[in-house]
């Protein structure tokens, strides 16, 4: 199997989506190659059809995009690994917690980095990412993440359906790590590789879960080039 994967400017791979599918091939024991890939060489992953997005996976002659859609193919294809999506209802209350990460994490976290995430890319990615991003949030990277000093505290509390979950820890998904713990663990490597920017106090559950996360499958997120 390949994974097509973003990389910046040092080639560390930053996408908080390919973070969620690493994981998951991780998490079942499955062995991949990894292709490195510029916001530009995107266009010439697929051959014909839809616009792919990063990760995309590469399995059998097929190509599967999206991180979601990586997770429902992998348990597809490898019935006898552990599980990522639970069948019925409990996967649909998954789904949702994807959109909760989405929203709070992903969406709080951009707000804090994406100036720093901009300058850290290969140049030839800088104009791409600048001119789609601020048509995405309608404004600059520089008024987006502005004055985050005084916005952190509020991204933090927003993380508390995070805190309260691991209270009953250590991980989201209870004694051992599950597609949730990735589902919102992406975010933090798309901030960690991408900026210098503290995020969380040393005293927060969610900074001692983050460093579990850190450390699974032989520190396979912890070895990533840091910002
Ligand atoms: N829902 C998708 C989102 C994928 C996505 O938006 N990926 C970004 C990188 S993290 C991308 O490929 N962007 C392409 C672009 O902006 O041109 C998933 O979870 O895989």
């Amino acid at each position: 199997m390949l994974l097509y994967d973003l990389v910046n400017a040092k080639r560390a791979h930053f996408s908080p989506n390919s973070w969620r599918a690493r994981l998951a091939l991780l998490h079942k024991g499955l062995a991949f190659e990894v292709r490195d890939v510029l916001f530009g060489d995107i266009p010439g992953i697929h051959s014909g059809g839809d616009k792919l997005t990063i990760p995309t996976l590469s399995h059998d002659g097929k190509l599967v995009t999206d991180s979601w859609a990586i997770a429902q193919h992998l348990d597809t294809a490898f019935p006898d690994t552990p599980r990522l999506i639970p069948a019925g209802a409990e996967g649909h209350v998954l789904k949702f917690f994807q959109y909760w990460a989405q929203t709070t994490i992903h969406g709080g976290i951009a707000r804090l980095i994406l100036k720093d995430l901009h300058d850290s890319l290969d140049p030839a990615d800088q104009a791409y990412f600048r001119a789609s991003r601020e048509k995405m949030y309608k404004t600059t990277l520089e008024d987006l993440q502005a004055g985050r000093e005084d916005r952190v505290d509020a991204f933090r509390k927003s993380l508390q359906p995070l805190r309260l979950a691991l209270g009953d820890g250590p991980y989201i998904c209870g004694e051992q790590p599950g597609y949730a713990d990735y589902l919102a663990f992406g975010g933090f490597m798309w901030a960690r590789v991408s900026s210098p920017f503290q995020l969380l106090l040393a005293d927060d559950p969610v900074h001692a879960w983050r460093e579990r996360c850190l450390d699974l499958y032989e520190g396979a997120a912890r070895r990533e080039r840091a910002a």
